[in-house]
């Protein structure tokens, strides 16, 4: 498998891997610092083009609570909650239309930071984009609406800061906290890929590209 290509670190992790832009936080988990916070400005342009076609919107759990974060989507396949449950799906159902494209910038950012961290030919046809307000968070949750758990999951980070929790394979049990700033694209797939993970409440705040707003997307294979 891919994960072959992992240089593990004899320390537990934190080892510098693929020309040492990457940090190792788990056997299938590479944290990139950074990686995209020279081109922030063009991402941020990207999502306020799909915002325009599709606006953010806050979707309810199937068990009827509002979440906190707002969310949009690009791509071939969207992500829903509604009453009905999570699931993908090829259009929007609030206006039966395809989703908007998924930005070309969007689709090699996530392409070139899979590759990095041993995943190359990652595709992915989802993108999902969310949105949080200061006090806005992500309980404790896995990811596993996708269809293939060997292929990984990209995300990056833009905006506000927020502490990233990141669990084990159990809801309970120890969690990391973990700092993800403006530009940070974090990778994670193979034995990590259904790790339990949450953000805390973002903290009130001005950031100089998204004022006060973190957006947080990410890139999945669901099909
Ligand atoms: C590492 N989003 O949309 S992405 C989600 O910041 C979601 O908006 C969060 O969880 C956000 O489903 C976190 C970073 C992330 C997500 C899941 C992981 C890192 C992960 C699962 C295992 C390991
Ligand atoms: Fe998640």
């Amino acid at each position: 498998m891919q994960q072959d290509l992992f240089s593990l670190a004899d320390d537990g992790g934190l080892a510098p891997i693929a020309d040492g832009r990457g940090r190792r936080l788990g056997p299938g988990t590479v944290l990139f610092p950074a990686l995209a916070a020279d081109i922030a400005g063009q991402l941020l342009g990207e999502i306020e083009r799909v915002a325009a076609a599709l606006p953010f919107r806050q979707m309810f759990t199937p068990g009827g609570q509002r979440m906190s974060v707002a969310m949009t989507c690009c791509g071939p396949l969207g992500w829903v909650s509604d009453r009905a449950g999570y699931r993908y799906q090829g259009t929007d159902p609030a206006s039966g239309r395809p989703w908007p494209p998924m930005p070309a910038a969007f689709r090699q950012l996530a392409e070139e930071a899979a590759a990095l961290a041993g995943f190359s030919g990652f595709v992915p046809d989802a993108c999902l984009i969310n949105r949080y307000l200061p006090g806005a968070r992500m309980s404790l949750h896995q990811d596993r609406d996708e269809r293939d758990f060997s292929q990984p999951i990209v995300s990056l980070s833009l905006g506000l800061p927020a502490v990233f929790l990141l669990g084990g394979e159990t809801r309970s049990g120890p969690r990391q906290h973990l700092p993800l700033t403006n530009g940070d694209v974090l990778v994670w797939g193979g034995p990590d890929r259904l790790r339990y993970h949450g953000v805390q409440p973002v903290a009130a705040g001005e950031h100089p590209l998204t004022g006060a707003c973190r957006y947080n997307l990410t890139f999945r294979r669901a099909r």
